[in-house]
């Protein structure tokens, strides 16, 4: 940005004619580099951030529109086309076209896009909402394979699962039909993201998990704090940042930003809009942005205030007639005053410490044996495999299951089981939570491999 400036304001002096007119060339040049961007994305990207908009498909035939995107915007996040029931509205069956003019628009004018989201309890088609149990985790887990595929190499940051936690005191996961397929959903869904496209950040991304003292921002904290020490693989995590009177904007901000960043991931504002659009209340959002290393970027949930999802609140940046609004030039204004922030980040809240728990103790193996069944679901070039272990006639305290795997196939990650090996034959160990199977009881553990999975054949052996 500034060489181009600085080249442009240098062809400005050199076409201009006379030594006090070349004076005053000069002086702009020399100025140039220090001068305000004019632009969000432009400013943003002067301080290593990006400055973002949700944009809905059917809106870029609108000209109006499309200027204020193109010029204003460097990361773009498709509103709705690009969840589980615009990209697989028939099980296995999928459909990218919108989400497809979305990014081919962003990216043909160099600008990123955030892709969201892969795994919801909202916005399902209506073979997912009526399914459960594994079939479901299986659905999920080939949708998020098949959609983060699909989109391999364009994608900037993926958010993977979107709204997962309760609202209120409970700092409880929310119920939900993917919540009911195991407390490990989320975490299998970030590894067969992962798997699927190496390159694109991962995110978890959630509201009303602003304000640091509220109990969901703690939950959602200790999710990822144990998720990062267990190698799970997340990168960073989306605060949706909707501010209105219920879950207004708390000079706390900053300290969630930067207590998250301090576990090791990036952060994002990803779909800021403030009630009433307080010019002071945007500054202080990209003053806080600005003020935490790890906080990549701000995306605004619409441009115009007519194309927000609240527009009554008019919380955006331009008038429903596409002016700039006082928040416009107080976010421009921050941006560009912000200086650029350290590169390592301070933590600057201790991470709230949890009493030591002991190790789990586990008791000898029992005398029974067991059996293993594995149900595939095979798309070209991969599949997840789930297998259920079923205890003989006494309890199981642990169990192994043993399957060969067909030459060509290679495990990318298990869940609810430990594994060794990912090729040729590989051993699945219970986990401390599901070793302990009552006699002719059952529990189930999950895989997805590259490859294909032909007949496989599990054995079970206790202990
Ligand atoms: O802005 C989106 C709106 O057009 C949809 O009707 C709605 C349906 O769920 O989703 C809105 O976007 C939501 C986003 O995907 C997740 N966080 C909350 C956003 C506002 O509801």
């Amino acid at each position: 940005m500034r060489n181009a400036r600085w080249r442009a304001a240098t062809r400005a002096a050199i076409a201009l004619t006379g030594a006090g007119a070349l004076a005053a060339g000069m002086a702009l040049v020399l100025t140039a580099p220090a001068s305000a961007g004019t632009t969000l994305g432009a400013s943003a990207a002067e301080k290593g951030r990006y400055f973002g908009t949700a944009v809905a498909a059917f809106k870029l035939s609108d000209s109006a529109y499309t200027t204020i995107l193109n010029r204003e915007f460097n990361m773009v996040t498709p509103e709705n086309e690009m969840k589980i029931d615009a990209t697989e509205p028939q099980q296995g069956r999928f459909s990218y076209s919108s989400a497809e003019q979305i990014v081919n628009h962003a990216r043909s004018r160099g600008m990123q896009v955030r892709g969201h989201t892969l795994a919801w309890h909202q916005q399902q088609p209506s073979w997912m909402q009526g399914m459960s149990g594994s079939a479901l985790r299986q659905a999920m887990l080939n949708h998020v394979t098949q959609v983060a595929t699909h989109f391999r190499g364009q994608i900037y940051a993926w958010d993977v699962v979107n709204e997962a936690f309760e609202d209120g005191n409970s700092g409880a996961r929310r119920d939900s039909n993917l919540q009911r397929t195991g407390n490990d959903w989320i975490e299998a869904a970030f590894r067969a993201a992962r798997a699927a496209d190496p390159g694109a950040k991962l995110c978890y991304n959630d509201y009303n998990t602003d304000n640091w003292t509220w109990a969901k921002t703690q939950a959602v904290y200790n999710m990822v704090r144990d998720f990062k020490s267990r190698g799970v693989p997340i990168d960073c995590v989306g605060f949706q940042s909707h501010f209105n009177n219920e879950s207004p904007y708390a000079s706390n901000y900053r300290t969630t930003l930067s207590s998250f960043a301090a576990l090791g991931v990036d952060v994002q504002i990803t779909e800021l809009d403030i009630q009433g659009a307080s010019a002071s209340t945007y500054r202080s959002v990209v003053e806080d942005c600005l003020a935490v290393a790890r906080c990549n970027g701000i995306t605004v949930w619409g441009i115009r205030d007519s194309d927000s999802w609240r527009s009554s609140q008019t919380p955006l940046l331009f008038t429903s007639s596409g002016a700039k609004k006082p928040a416009y030039d107080a976010v421009l204004t921050a941006l560009n005053n912000g200086t650029t922030p350290p590169t390592t980040e301070p933590p600057t809240t201790p991470p709230p410490t949890d009493p030591p728990t002991d190790p789990p103790t586990t008791p000898p193996p029992g005398p029974g044996g067991c059996t293993a069944a594995v149900t595939v679901n095979q798309w070209t070039g991969g599949f997840v495999a789930n297998v259920r272990v079923t205890a003989g006639s006494s309890a199981l305290n642990g169990w192994t299951v043993t399957i060969t795997l067909p030459s060509g196939a290679t495990v990318t990650n298990a869940w609810s089981a430990d594994r060794s090996g990912n090729t040729g034959t590989t051993n699945f160990r219970n986990v401390a939570y599901n070793g302990q199977v009552g006699a002719g009881q059952s529990t189930e553990f999950g895989f997805q491999a590259n490859g294909t999975a032909g007949t496989l054949t599990p054995t079970c052996a206790a202990g």
